[in-house]
């Protein structure tokens, strides 16, 4: 079992973040290559690794498999403990994974990820607000539910901390208000070795995406 994930760049591939982070907080050995998006001849390097033309992309020993919850869903066949142990708090890590997989466009459209940046008192629109309402109660009461071992979703991390990370990375970039307890989670998240090393490898990069810088 070899594995390789290739991504985007740190500090901008949100998508990227959530596999790469899954693997690294659960122990699971992989190499890496990065190839910088948007770029010109971006599209023609991801394409050598998956005929999707998006990143994440896992290669395990030549199998390709694409998007980020397929590849955390295959891993955790192998890998079990990416999910929580219990079979309603796993389908519950699910849904909101999967809530987040398919939603909050406006969030993801206005607040692109960029780990490199702090912008203080961002105006939010109402329908990015409402994106921020829905993540608040997801989190507030998944951790009042299943959350009381730990800091994190479900207690332990799990691959839905994983899919959420970048969204908590938004929320620090775009400064946005939050509750106490979901500030409380923020910070375990932001905290986590697996996070810090992420960020430290997008704060080391050179690419600059303009379009991704207000
Ligand atoms: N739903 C996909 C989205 C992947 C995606 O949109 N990746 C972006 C980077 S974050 C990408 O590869 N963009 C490069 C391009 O479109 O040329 C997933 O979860 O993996």
């Amino acid at each position: 079992m070899s594995y390789t994930l290739i991504i985007g760049n740190k500090a901008y591939s949100s998508w990227s973040m959530r596999p790469w982070v899954a693997m690294k907080a659960d122990g699971i050995p992989f190499d890496e290559i990065v190839i910088p998006i948007y770029m010109d001849g971006s599209a023609e390097a991801i394409r050598k690794y998956s005929p999707a033309g998006k990143v994440p992309i896992l290669h395990d020993d030549g199998f390709v498999v694409w998007d980020s919850l397929a590849i955390i869903e295959y891993l955790a066949e192998k890998h079990p403990t990416l999910w929580p142990a219990e079979a309603k708090a796993r389908a519950v890590a699910r849904s909101i994974s999967a809530e987040m997989h398919s939603g909050f466009v406006p969030l993801r459209k206005l607040c692109t990820m960029n780990i490199r940046r702090h912008y203080p008192d961002f105006e939010l629109p109402d329908d990015v607000r409402g994106d921020v309402r829905r993540i608040e109660t997801i989190w507030t009461e998944t951790r009042a539910e299943y959350g009381k071992g730990g800091p994190f979703l479900f207690g332990d991390w799990t691959a839905a901390d994983a899919m959420y990370a970048p969204v908590v990375t938004r929320f620090k970039t775009y400064d946005v208000k939050v509750s106490k307890p979901v500030q409380d989670y923020m910070e375990a998240v932001l905290a986590h070795p697996a996070v810090r090393e992420w960020y430290a490898g997008g704060e080391a990069e050179e690419w600059v995406l303009p379009q991704y810088e207000y």
